[in-house]
């Protein structure tokens, strides 16, 4: 079985976990995890959807009241993909807001098991002011992120390589070996693959 099939399959399995929102109940810190971050609306549900081959998962996160909150999938037992609460939602408020802010700070920070984290923009709106405060967590402890270009499809095929080929050059100069990016759309399919790819390396799946 070839790595992206295997891969596809593995993905496929994925199940709903938890949805968490204090740190101490998150789940035990000693397996693997990719967290998935963007603003509201970047395709973040989609991506899971596509990612899993599952219509259900993004069902359950976006379940009013699981979209503040760490949502937890299992690929297996110590193997999760964590969908993280989408920011630059404005109907939130205040407290809420700097609760979950604090929480997600917090778990960018300390959480032993994250290995990477999937940052989902917009083609046509990239490296927003809060994009580049997530980068700048991460960096704090050299957590790889892979960003996702995601609505490739908005753009015609030139255009979306010209603004990832202006970001990678703005990641080479900001984040050297910290930050990568890809072009990613649903509806063509564009990107999954090698998305599959990444989180194998980052779950342990595959050598990185
Ligand atoms: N054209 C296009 N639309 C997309 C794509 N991904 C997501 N969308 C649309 O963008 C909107 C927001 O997507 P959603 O996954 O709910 O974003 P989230 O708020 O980040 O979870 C929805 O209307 C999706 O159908 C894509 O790759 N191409
Ligand atoms: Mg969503």
């Amino acid at each position: 079985m070839s790595g992206t099939v295997a891969a596809a399959s593995r993905y496929r399995n994925v199940q709903f976990l938890n949805s968490v929102n204090e740190f101490h109940k998150l789940p035990p810190d000693d397996g693997r995890e990719v967290a998935f971050a963007g603003r509201s609306n970047a395709g973040k549900s989609s991506a899971l959807n596509v990612l899993t081959g599952q219509r259900q998962l993004a069902r359950v996160s976006k379940t009013p009241g699981r979209t503040q909150l760490l949502n937890f999938f299992a690929v297996e037992p110590e193997r999760y993909l964590v969908d993280l609460p989408g920011y630059g939602y404005a109907r939130v408020p205040d407290a809420i807001r700097r609760h979950w802010q604090a929480l997600l700070e917090r778990y960018l920070r300390e959480r032993a098991a994250l290995r990477g984290l999937l940052l989902l923009m917009d083609v046509r709106h990239p490296l927003t002011a809060m994009d580049r405060q997530l980068l700048e967590t991460c960096a704090h402890r050299q957590l790889p992120v892979h960003i996702l270009l995601t609505k490739a499809d908005k753009l015609s095929r030139g255009a979306a390589q010209t603004t990832l080929r202006q970001l990678q050059a703005t990641l080479n100069a900001d984040y050297p070996q910290q930050a990568s990016a890809q072009l990613f759309s649903v509806p063509n399919g564009q990107g999954v693959a090698e998305v599959h790819a990444r989180l194998d390396a980052w779950l342990g799946y595959s050598a990185a």
